[in-house]
């Protein structure tokens, strides 16, 4: 079983992330993972707190000489605003400052007020420090090290921005081209029109104090047949996936392939004609020897529960981010008296992040699907057995 956990406060010393069930033999550098980490913190409407962070991650156990061990493994990335609030968050007694930063007044749309009345906390920065996605730092350099697996596996992973605020990108085609286009593209959208016209929307936004969601996509190709299954329901893949999706904070809506269109399409347009193919396809899919495919993909690569060869295409929405410049109604919980919440500092739009997170929990994800179902405690163990089974598949 492939696991993690993520601890750390926003403002806080550090982040840490443990994975455990990683086989042994798996080369990582924390290059892999500080590339993965710079690609969270770009994207056009991050503010002021991406110039202060430069996240880079220290490996502190687990690896040794650039290879997984198969014991857990212990990922930190320092804070680099905690100079800033060393007396605020400090663990133990410290003097605190006049201005302690206590937080009163809940925002509207965050965790503030149900976590503040869930744990009995008075400061509501006891609940934002944990709540803020900054914590996706963590599932970030959990799902590079789940990458670098998949990629062994020959799986790829590639995730690109389809709407923000309302513009929409035209964005059809072959996974590893609109990948190559998103990643020049500063709001991680491929349809270059449309990324001018996201950034456009951004602009309008921040000159409004208002901030804007938006959607992206993440595919999967060269994953094989019969991850996940349909024998009991916290088995089935789609529900894992999207489970992992929905977990990203602001995320409201997460669907598979066709998604929601389904609802209104005939069963005929929907479901995928079947085909056999006695040459290997092209690397996008996954059969690159002779085998079953599908016609089209509406399924988005997972039927019954299972990975059926193609491409697994998600979709996720996420809301516009609730720390506002412009004020929002709320309630001191302390005066009882309404108030209009103003803010510091804060982003206008993080939809091309969130992106690239989609990508890691989604990564993770299928990682340990993958090491569920062919077993082994290292790489050269689970290879073969990979390769055992991916014969079986061709003479099926
Ligand atoms: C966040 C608020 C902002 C974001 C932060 C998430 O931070 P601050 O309150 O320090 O300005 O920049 O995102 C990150 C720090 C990050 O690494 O993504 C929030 O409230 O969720």
């Amino acid at each position: 079983m492939l696991r993690y956990l993520t601890a750390g406060e926003s403002h806080g010393r550090e982040l840490t992330a443990i994975i455990e069930g990683m086989p042994a033999g798996l080369e990582v550098a924390s290059a892999d993972i500080d590339s993965e980490l710079k690609r969270r913190q770009c994207g056009y409407g991050r503010g002021g707190r991406m110039k202060i962070e430069t996240d880079r991650v220290e490996i502190t156990s687990g690896i040794r000489h650039g290879k997984t061990l198969g014991s857990p493994i212990a990922l930190v990335v320092r804070n680099k605003d905690w100079e800033n609030w060393t007396e605020i968050m400090a663990s133990g007694e410290a003097t605190l400052p006049a201005d302690s930063r206590a937080v009163t007044r809940p925002r509207p749309g965050h965790a503030d007020l149900t976590g503040g009345i869930k744990y009995g906390h008075r400061d509501l920065r006891n609940v934002l420090e944990r709540s803020s996605a900054r914590e996706t730092t963590m599932r970030v350099a959990a799902g590079s090290v789940a990458r670098r697996f998949l990629d062994e596996m020959g799986i790829q992973v590639y995730s690109w921005v389809t709407e923000i605020g309302g513009v929409r990108g035209d964005v059809k085609g072959v996974p590893s081209s609109l990948f190559k286009g998103a990643e020049t593209s500063q709001v991680r959208c491929p349809d270059k029109l449309a990324s001018k016209a996201m950034m456009e929307r951004i602009d309008k936004a921040k000159a409004a104090g208002d901030s804007v969601g938006g959607a992206f996509e993440v595919v999967l190709t060269g994953v094989p047949p019969g991850l996940g299954s349909y024998v009991q329901w916290d088995r089935k893949l789609d529900a894992r996936l999207v489970f992992a999706l929905m977990s990203i904070q602001a995320i409201k809506a997460a669907e598979v392939g066709m998604g929601f269109k389904v609802a209104s399409t005939p069963g005929s347009e929907v479901h995928d004609e079947i085909s056999y193919a006695r040459k290997g396809l092209s690397k996008e899919f996954w059969p690159r020897r002779p085998g079953f495919s599908r016609k089209t993909n509406n399924a988005g690569g997972i039927e019954g529960g299972m990975s059926n060869g193609e491409p697994i295409v998600l979709r996720a929405a996420m809301k516009p981010i609730p720390t506002l410049y412009k004020p929002l109604r709320s309630i001191d919980i302390e005066t009882k008296k309404p108030f209009r919440a103003s803010v510091e500092r804060s982003d206008v739009c993080a939809v091309p992040a969130a992106a690239v997170i989609g990508e890691a929990v989604v990564a993770f994800e299928v990682a340990s699907a993958f090491i569920e179902k062919f077993g082994g405690d290292s790489i050269t163990e689970m290879k073969r057995n990979y390769k055992g089974y991916l014969d079986s598949v061709a003479g099926y």
